[in-house]
């Protein structure tokens, strides 16, 4: 009886307000205070908040077999993620090659190589140093399905690192940029995020760590502040611990 007054109550209640209420709980789960302000604003005299709220979460899908070209920040999860999704496509029977386009941090090849032979994509790769857009031309030229582009998350000037993934960008034209973006990060991603967006131009993000920051408000203010999908989420370290974002279950979870 209890919990069915509840439920009433709560759709009759001002979606507005029912941030405002909540805009602590919503700040300790990393929900950024322009995307509360932004929210207490847009959902006055809205009713229902977790309906509005489905409304603004955006969940993206790759169609076809794309080619997917991989960003972010040093350490944000796009290896693993490229992982994770090469077996998400090849469970479903999709042919998939990775391209080894970080040729920048030690290491980053030897643990594409493992994850190589855990998974068993197919795998382009040249030597460090070697020119990134070189190796997703490679990638690309050999596709039979779909192609997993890595990149560095470093260089030794940003600006570089920036007109290599535009370089990239440029010479395979793939069908989608994606933002990996650590949710441990909280907020301070956002600005990454802009970064990003302005000068490679993303579609999209994949969220990962959120069996760190179980709650993941990031992926509200990624919506909400850039109007952009979320296609994937990742919640561990296993190859499965990954699946396409679901804002139904994202939302019970935050609220
Ligand atoms: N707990 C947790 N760790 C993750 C997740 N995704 C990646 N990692 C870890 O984060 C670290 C950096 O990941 P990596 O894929 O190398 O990041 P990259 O520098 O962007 O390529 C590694 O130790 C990963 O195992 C995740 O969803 N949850
Ligand atoms: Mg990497």
């Amino acid at each position: 009886m209890n919990l069915l007054k509840s439920i009433l109550s709560s759709l009759g209640k001002d979606a507005a307000k029912e941030v405002e209420e909540r805009e602590l709980e919503l700040l300790q789960a990393n929900v950024s205070l322009t995307t509360i302000e932004r929210l207490k604003e847009e959902l006055k005299g809205k009713k229902n908040l977790k309906e509005v709220l489905k409304d603004l979460l955006k969940s993206g899908k790759f169609e076809g077999t794309p080619v997917v070209l991989f960003v972010g920040t040093n350490g944000s999860g796009k290896t693993t993620a490229i992982a994770k999704l090469a077996k998400w496509y090849m469970d479903r029977g999709v042919h998939v090659i990775v391209a080894a386009a970080d040729t920048f941090r030690a290491g980053s090849i030897e643990q594409l190589e493992e994850w190589r032979e855990r998974i068993g994509f197919d795998l382009v790769k040249y030597h460090y140093g070697a020119d990134p857009a070189a190796v997703a031309y490679e990638a690309v030229k050999r596709r039979k399905g779909v192609v997993l582009i890595d990149t560095a998350g470093r260089q030794e000037t940003r600006r570089s690192l920036m007109e290599e993934l535009k370089k990239i960008k440029r010479v395979v034209k793939p069908d989608y940029t994606v933002m990996v973006v650590d949710a441990t990060q909280g907020v301070a991603a956002l600005e990454q995020v802009r970064k990003f967006d302005e000068e490679v131009g993303i579609d999209g993000f994949i969220v990962t760590k959120l069996d760190v920051d179980e709650k993941g408000g990031l992926i509200l203010s990624l919506c909400v502040e850039t109007g952009k999908p979320v296609f994937f989420v990742s919640y561990g370290q296993g190859p499965d611990d990954f699946s396409p974002f679901n804002p139904e279950e994202y939302l019970d979870n935050l609220l």
